[in-house]
């Protein structure tokens, strides 16, 4: 398995669209390795990691880690992989991400999910969600949204311009939202 050319899908989309949701079903139904850059940089902040604490200021603001630590964290996971299908989950969040990216890893995405989430709704689930993270109230919810809109919004807009873009509408249930989402991959041979 490793052997073959990776397939890599970024998965983008505001804070509470659903991205590491329904990331998870597409594991089950299609072998993916899911990797959410926003997970590897709450490991490194737990092990008390040499950057920890900057990792914990930044994502507090609602700000980008620097491009390089995230690609590296991500690099890291998927040399280590067995597997070559990779979810790379709330990563590239810039055009400075998504550039160096390219350069370090010399590899660009298969394709790229959008799911396309109105604020309100984002704002709803975050907000609901009670599982401890420092950036889930409403002060860094709003600072996410305004980081998302003017750096991240631009990456799609790439993305589409390149013909790679699957927009999905992320409103509705979890299984809803899912039957968007299957025919993608069901239509790829891997
Ligand atoms: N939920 C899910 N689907 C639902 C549905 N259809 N109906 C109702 N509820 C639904 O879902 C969010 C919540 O909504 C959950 O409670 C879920 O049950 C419910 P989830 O699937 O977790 O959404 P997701 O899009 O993954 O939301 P998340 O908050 O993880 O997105 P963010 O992009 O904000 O967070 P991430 O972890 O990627 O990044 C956090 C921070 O890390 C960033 O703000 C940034 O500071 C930093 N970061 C970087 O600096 N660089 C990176 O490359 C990545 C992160
Ligand atoms: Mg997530």
């Amino acid at each position: 398995q490793r052997d073959k050319t990776p397939f890599i899908t970024f998965v983008l989309g505001g804070p509470g669209s659903g991205k590491g949701t329904q990331c998870m079903k597409i594991v089950e139904n299609f072998g993916f390795t899911h990797l959410s850059a926003g997970d590897l940089l709450r490991r490194e902040i737990a092990a008390n990691s040499a950057d920890g604490t900057m990792i914990l200021n930044t994502i507090k603001e609602g700000k980008i880690v620097p491009s390089e630590l995230t690609i590296r964290l991500i690099q890291k996971e998927m040399e280590s992989s067995d597997n070559y299908k990779f979810l790379i989950d709330g990563f590239p969040r810039s055009e400075e991400n998504r550039i160096a990216f390219e350069q370090i890893i010399g590899a660009e995405p298969d394709i790229v999910l959008f799911f396309d989430c109105p604020e309100d709704e984002m704002v709803k689930r975050v907000l609901n969600r009670n599982q401890g993270r420092v950036d889930d109230n409403i002060d860094t919810i709003k600072k996410r949204l305004k980081v998302f809109a003017a750096l991240n919004l631009p990456v799609v807009k790439y993305y589409l311009e390149k013909g790679k873009l699957y927009k999905i509408n992320a409103v509705g249930t979890v299984d809803e939202i899912y039957k968007q989402v299957y025919p993608v991959f069901a239509s790829f041979n891997f």
